[in-house]
């Protein structure tokens, strides 16, 4: 247990965590079922090409998010640039620029340029009020992006969608299992695509997944990730290999599966870190809404340095001598990152919301494989390092 200013590793104590914790951790649902399901696979020799354990995977999740269409992909990074060529999307289309680097490349990759909105500070999200400013001549389209899973604002963003002949889609990579206004994502825009990457609460090793209502869209994205065939040496559509595995299927069904114990130990680890942090100045953990369904994938702080006597970085370098790998996501923001430094270097003028908060947000572990007792000594940890921001301060900058 760390009590004094002399534990905390940076001043020499020893690590409270021999084995790093990290953020994304991924969950194991049923092992035997799992290894059951890959002997099956085996047996079948049917490894891939829309097996029957893909099939059943793009069924359950459909089912589960009460949407017409769910079609499985390799990632999210592939299903994006998929959807946004299925749409054809061209010239400019307006997304956050808080978000994983690969909402932005899904459109660069196709030669679309991005660009960037700022952010409400009080839900992470792309702002509405400023998503007309950016609208010109070349704008195709809108993503939004429901960051750590807290839908963006749906409503106000499809009104602008609408009033000005956009489409618009959303990112949706951390928002499985969520609802907004009682309706599960999924059902929301042309398409909303999901990740399954181990990372995610819900992961299939790697995977993605396109929901639509569309009956025209989902087919064709149907061809297109199969390199455009309609059957056998019979190419109708141009495409490419987005194609999900029969393992990465079986995966996604055993984790679907274990879902709701894996919702409950991220709730109850959220309920914990909010009662181990409460009241400590400068220190705030986000909030997701309980009148909706939430995965509570993310445990999000934002630090705010002059009331908490110490910066986001230094307490990120006090954990993470601890063995706790916090990560800062999404810093600097997408339009600090390259090639969008380069192509827009005036954007951070645009976005100083974006910018105050990549500097304040630290993303602490959780998941199936962190116990009560791992957190409770996280938060003391983080309870220490505020109790002596200066002195590990001057620590931490006489050890540069
Ligand atoms: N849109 C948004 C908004 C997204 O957040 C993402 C992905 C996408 C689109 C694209 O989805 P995919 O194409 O990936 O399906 C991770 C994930 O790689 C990425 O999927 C995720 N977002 C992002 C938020 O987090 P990194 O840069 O943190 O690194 P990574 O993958 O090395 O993993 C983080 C930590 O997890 C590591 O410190 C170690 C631990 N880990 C990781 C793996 C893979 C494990 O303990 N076991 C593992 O198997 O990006």
């Amino acid at each position: 247990m760390k009590n004094n200013l002399s534990d905390l590793a940076i001043c020499g104590g020893p690590p409270a965590f021999n084995e790093t914790l990290h953020v994304g951790r991924p969950n194991i649902g049923d092992r035997e079922q799992l290894l059951q399901s890959f002997q099956q696979i085996l047996d079948n020799r049917w490894l891939t090409n829309n097996g029957p354990f893909v099939q059943e995977f793009e069924k359950k999740a459909a089912s589960f998010l009460g949407v017409n269409h769910c079609i499985a992909m390799c990632n999210a990074t592939i299903a994006l640039e998929i959807v946004i060529r299925g749409l054809g999307l061209t010239g400019e289309v307006i997304i956050p620029s808080f978000t994983f680097i690969a909402t932005a490349h899904s459109l660069q990759w196709q030669e679309i340029s991005p660009v960037f909105c700022d952010i409400d500070p009080a839900t992470h999200n792309m702002d509405p009020q400023k998503i007309e400013d950016l609208i010109t001549p070349r704008t195709t389209g809108i993503i939004g992006v429901h960051l750590w899973g807290r839908p963006c604002d749906i409503e106000a963003i499809l009104e602008i969608a609408n009033r000005r002949n956009l489409k618009l889609i959303f990112d949706a990579a951390h928002a499985f299992g969520c609802s907004y206004k009682g309706q599960m994502i999924g059902n929301f825009g042309k398409a909303e695509v999901f990740s399954f990457h181990a990372t995610k609460f819900i992961n299939a090793f790697e995977g993605g997944m396109v929901a639509t209502n569309n009956d025209t869209l989902a087919a064709k994205l149907r061809l297109m990730k199969n390199f455009g065939f309609a059957g056998y040496d019979n190419v109708v559509h141009i495409g490419t290999n987005g194609k999900m595995n029969e393992m990465c299927a079986a995966m996604g069904i055993a984790s679907l599966a274990g879902m709701d114990a894996i919702v409950e130990a991220n709730r109850q680890n959220y309920r914990q870190y909010e009662t181990e942090l409460s009241g400590l100045p400068g220190v705030s953990l986000i909030h997701y809404d309980e009148s909706e369904k939430n995965n509570y994938q993310y445990i999000v702080l934002e630090i705010d340095e002059h009331l908490a006597g110490i910066s986001r970085d230094h307490l990120m370098a006090t954990l993470h001598a601890e063995n706790i790998f916090a990560r800062r996501y999404f810093y600097p923001g997408c339009h600090r990152m390259e090639p969008y430094r380069s192509y827009f270097p005036h954007s951070g003028l645009l976005l100083s919301e974006t910018e105050k908060l990549t500097e304040k947000i630290l993303i602490l572990p959780t998941g199936t494989a962190i116990s009560m007792a791992d957190v409770k000594t996280i938060c003391r940890i983080i309870r220490l390092a505020v109790d002596h921001g200066e002195t590990i301060k001057s620590i931490l900058e006489s050890q540069k």
